[in-house]
């Protein structure tokens, strides 16, 4: 049996999956989801209720990064998980977690009346587009010349950041990151995995 994949076209997590899937040349079964109304046989599999989950025969993955992982343990004829892990857990938490925060507030100003959008998007670029920037002055990717697992699970949500405001990211002094995230914008993997798919019903 292909493995499932219980996903959201819209969801950083899942498109840091859908990539890793994808690059790793992996067939599965898509099954597209509506947030508001998620599939019991998802629900049954993972209890938490977030996507992606990645079903493979018993294995239930359900943590974005345990499935890039994952994929790449099958296949990594680019080496994407040839890293410094000490180095990518560094930039991949920051993300998922402070700056996940920021990218929050900065895209739902209303949900937090109390923060001014300016000032937040001031503390990321302090937190994590500028130290961006500073590694792609140097390198084409983070961690250097060649794309890795880190480029990817990242990538998602500075293009969520950077569709907030389009205006006023473009006037950001980070051209390295511009184009970083154009590149990306722009590749076959990424939007291969960005088609529309009908909405999975149990
Ligand atoms: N740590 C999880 C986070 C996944 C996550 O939060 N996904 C969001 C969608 S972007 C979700 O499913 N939220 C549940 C909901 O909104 O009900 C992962 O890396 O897979």
């Amino acid at each position: 049996m292909k493995p499932i994949l219980y996903s959201y076209r819209r969801c950083p997590y899942a498109m840091r999956a859908r990539m890793a899937l994808k690059y790793a040349d992996i067939e599965y079964e898509h099954r597209e989801i509506e947030l508001r109304n998620k599939p019991q046989s998802m629900l049954d599999a993972s209890p938490k209720g977030t996507v992606p989950v990645l079903l493979v025969d018993k294995l239930v993955i359900d943590q974005s990064l345990d499935i890039m992982r994952w994929a790449i343990e099958q296949s990594d004829l680019d080496g994407w998980g040839n890293v410094d892990d000490d180095i990518a857990r560094v930039w991949i938490e920051k993300n998922d977690s402070r700056f996940k925060l920021l990218l929050d507030q900065y895209k739902y100003p209303n949900r937090h009346p109390g923060l001014d959008p300016e000032s937040v998007l001031n503390e990321a670029l302090q937190l994590m587009l500028l130290p961006m920037e500073n590694a792609l002055q140097h390198s084409q990717h983070l961690l250097g010349s060649k794309m890795t697992l880190v480029d990817v699970a990242i990538f998602p949500f500075i293009r969520q950041f950077s569709m907030v405001d389009p205006e006023r990211f473009d006037q950001l002094p980070i051209p390295a990151t511009k184009k970083w995230l154009a590149t990306h914008l722009e590749s076959e993997l990424f939007n291969s995995v960005m088609q529309k798919c009908p909405v999975w019903l149990d």
